[in-house]
């Protein structure tokens, strides 16, 4: 499938991103010329995948590709019981409602916003342990990802094991740059947890991704397929939430994963309250096949090497024009460092949601704030929440894009970095009161 793009006059971008109130997700994708907002759902399918929507069951319940879905993610991930639904946060929600009891702690490798939100409305609360590296943009540590087992420890003696229900695992860490968790830190958290009788959960969103980086940079495994890593993961871990717009090259779909049949007979009842029959989940038959045949094609090693390998093409682009990113480079899009980028904008003036206004003001490239906007406020005190990590993120969508894009990407960051200190910073006007970032506008200082 070829889609057109479309070029834009500055006057016409000047207005789109006004009326938007500065924020790109309120733009329109017509308004777009190159769209990194987000690698969700924005993916081309194959033409196995095409192929497959035919193929789509359409019965209300026991769709045949339903245990087509179900028999992939038992062979490629190993999980004995699924539950679809509509998309990752789906998933999270049954998740958080089965395992968390009020007042509960649930550790993880730093903060995703849909995540924390539905552990926060299950009466839980979210604390990072995730290594101190992961906070800093310029720390060149291979697996970011990793999870501070000694920031765990001091969490189960001050709380007890009892209140953390599980720990849950990203792969790869989306807030940090889409920096990966080593199979070394995870084989030591499930001895750890083992002790304490504390389950690992993972968000398997992108964990092919990080199955790559372990090929690519972990001692022992340069020989292994993507495939068998992936597997090894999962064998770490209890269960899984897991977002299909991602890895699994599908333009919707979810499930939610659990090795415990207990757990998975509550969620199974709970998923016909908020999705559908658990045989669907909320999703059309069609949509289950194209995710079953995405996530084989997701472990594939080509696969991998030629979607990651143009992130990292953007990203040495960008860091020869001496535009300050995330380093080392992440899985699914490069992390523009606003803080460094705008060093006279500061925090509460909105550096990233800034910046992405600006380049797409600039150029029509359509990025995401990731900084303060993302990270929303303290649900018992109301202030801000201020993360060290102020970034722009350049999503890739997996075999969108051509090398021009991404040439024609760094030309526009480049021009507005060259003048960046007209970009000025911005004020909210409005605030909506779950996930801020979607729906918050803004005006110019
Ligand atoms: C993105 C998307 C989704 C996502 C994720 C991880 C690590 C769960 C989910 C939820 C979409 C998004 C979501 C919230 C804010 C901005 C953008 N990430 N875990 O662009 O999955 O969207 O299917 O419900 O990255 O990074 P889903």
């Amino acid at each position: 499938m070829v889609e057109l793009l479309k070029m834009t006059t500055p006057a016409q971008r000047k207005k789109a991103i006004k009326d938007a109130g500065y924020n790109t997700f309120l733009l329109r994708s017509e308004d777009v010329y190159i769209d990194l907002l987000t690698d969700s759902g924005t993916s081309a399918m194959s033409d196995a995948q095409w192929s497959g929507l035919m193929l789509g069951d359409e019965a209300y319940a026991g769709s045949k590709n339903f245990y087509h879905l179900e028999a992939v993610v038992r062979k490629y991930y190993g999980y004995k019981y699924i539950i679809p639904t509509h998309q990752g946060r789906g998933a999270e929600n049954l998740l958080s409602q089965v395992m968390i009891r009020k007042g509960d702690v649930i550790p993880g490798n730093m903060y995703f916003t849909t995540t924390r939100l539905h552990q926060e409305l299950a009466g839980g609360r979210f604390v990072d342990v995730i290594i101190d590296e992961a906070h800093d943009p310029e720390s060149l540590h291979p697996f970011k990802g990793d999870i501070d087992l000694n920031k765990l420890e001091v969490l189960i003696k001050k709380h007890g094991a009892e209140r953390i229900p599980y720990i849950c695992v990203a792969t790869t860490v989306n807030m940090a740059g889409g920096q990966p968790v080593s199979m070394a830190n995870l084989k030591a958290l499930r001895a750890l947890t083992a002790k304490h009788e504390i389950k690992i959960m993972l968000d398997m969103t992108r964990i092919a991704e990080n199955a790559w980086f372990i090929q690519q940079r972990e001692k022992g495994y340069a020989r292994r397929s993507v495939a068998s890593l992936v597997r090894e993961i999962c064998s770490y871990t209890d269960g899984a939430t897991f977002s299909g717009k991602k890895d699994a090259l599908v333009n919707i779909g979810g499930f939610l994963a659990l090795n415990d049949k207990d757990k998975f007979e509550e969620a199974s009842n709970l998923v016909v309250v908020y999705e559908g029959l658990h045989t669907y989940g909320g999703l059309a038959g069609r949509d289950m096949e194209a995710m079953a045949i995405g996530i084989i094609e997701s472990v594939r090693d080509d696969h991998m090497d030629a979607r990651i390998g143009q992130v990292l093409y953007l990203g040495d682009e960008l860091s020869e024009r001496g535009i300050p990113i995330v380093k080392p480079i992440g899985g699914h899009g490069i992390f523009v460092d606003a803080k460094k980028f705008l060093p006279h904008l500061k925090q509460t003036d909105f550096p990233a949601q800034a910046l992405a206004a600006e380049l797409y003001e600039d150029a029509g490239i359509r990025a995401m704030e990731r900084g303060i906007v993302s990270a929303g406020r303290n649900s018992k005190t109301g202030d801000h929440y201020f993360p060290k990590l102020e970034l722009v993120r350049l999503t890739i969508p997996r075999r969108v894009y051509t090398q021009a894009h991404m040439d024609v990407t760094a030309e526009a960051v480049k021009a507005v970095y060259d003048a960046r200190e007209q970009t000025q910073g911005l004020q909210m006007v409005y605030e909506p009161a779950y996930l801020r970032f979607f729906q918050a506008r803004f005006e110019p200082l």
